[in-house]
């Protein structure tokens, strides 16, 4: 198993649309095995392909207390969302340090394959549901910043910026 390194905001590659995928072979498994560790590592809840610059329908999930109950997504679809939504905070392992309000949808049911190929639906709320809707605007290329008023999303790029700058010295 091998950590991934995640793209950080604003990296372009973050806005890549993720293409369905086909097959679920020996690739895919390291894949899924190495996304768990890196965010496992990165103390996240969740991790889109996309984040670690691997564009295809793939996420993981782990909003267990014990960190004991990770979950593959693979070409996940939402097929019903509740009519009430709600305000919650997010945060984003590409955008570190930066907290924000995401108007969300209150349950979801996700329709998904999983590592063995099998069809199934996931019927989330809470943080499960805010975290498959985050991770699923990942695969469209859209993170969650982007919801955020344009002056705030400035004030996120430049800060993004100078810290990787100060990083590289
Ligand atoms: O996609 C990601 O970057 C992972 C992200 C998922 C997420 C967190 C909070 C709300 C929605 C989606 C994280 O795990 S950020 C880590 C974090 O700050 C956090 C961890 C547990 C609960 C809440 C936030
Ligand atoms: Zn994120």
């Amino acid at each position: 198993m091998a950590l991934l390194p995640i793209l950080c905001y604003p990296d372009p590659k973050l806005h890549t649309v993720a293409k369905p995928i086909d097959a679920v072979d020996e690739r895919m498994k390291t894949l899924v095995a190495d996304m768990l560790e890196t965010m496992y590592d990165a103390k996240g809840i969740g991790l889109a392909a996309t984040q670690v610059d691997v564009h295809e329908r793939l996420i993981v999930i782990d909003v267990s207390e014990e960190r004991d109950q990770p979950m593959v997504l693979i070409n996940p679809e939402l097929v019903w969302t509740s009519p009430t939504t709600h305000l919650n905070e997010e945060g984003c392992l590409s955008v570190p340090g930066i907290y924000d309000g995401v108007e969300r949808f209150d349950a979801v049911h996700c329709k998904a394959q999983d590592l063995s190929g099998q069809a199934r639906t996931i019927e989330a709320d809470g943080l499960l549901a805010v975290c498959i809707q985050h991770e699923m605007d990942h695969l469209l290329g859209k993170v969650f910043v982007e919801y955020l008023s344009p002056l705030k999303r400035n004030r996120i790029k430049t800060k993004m910026i100078k810290a990787r700058r100060e990083d590289a010295r």
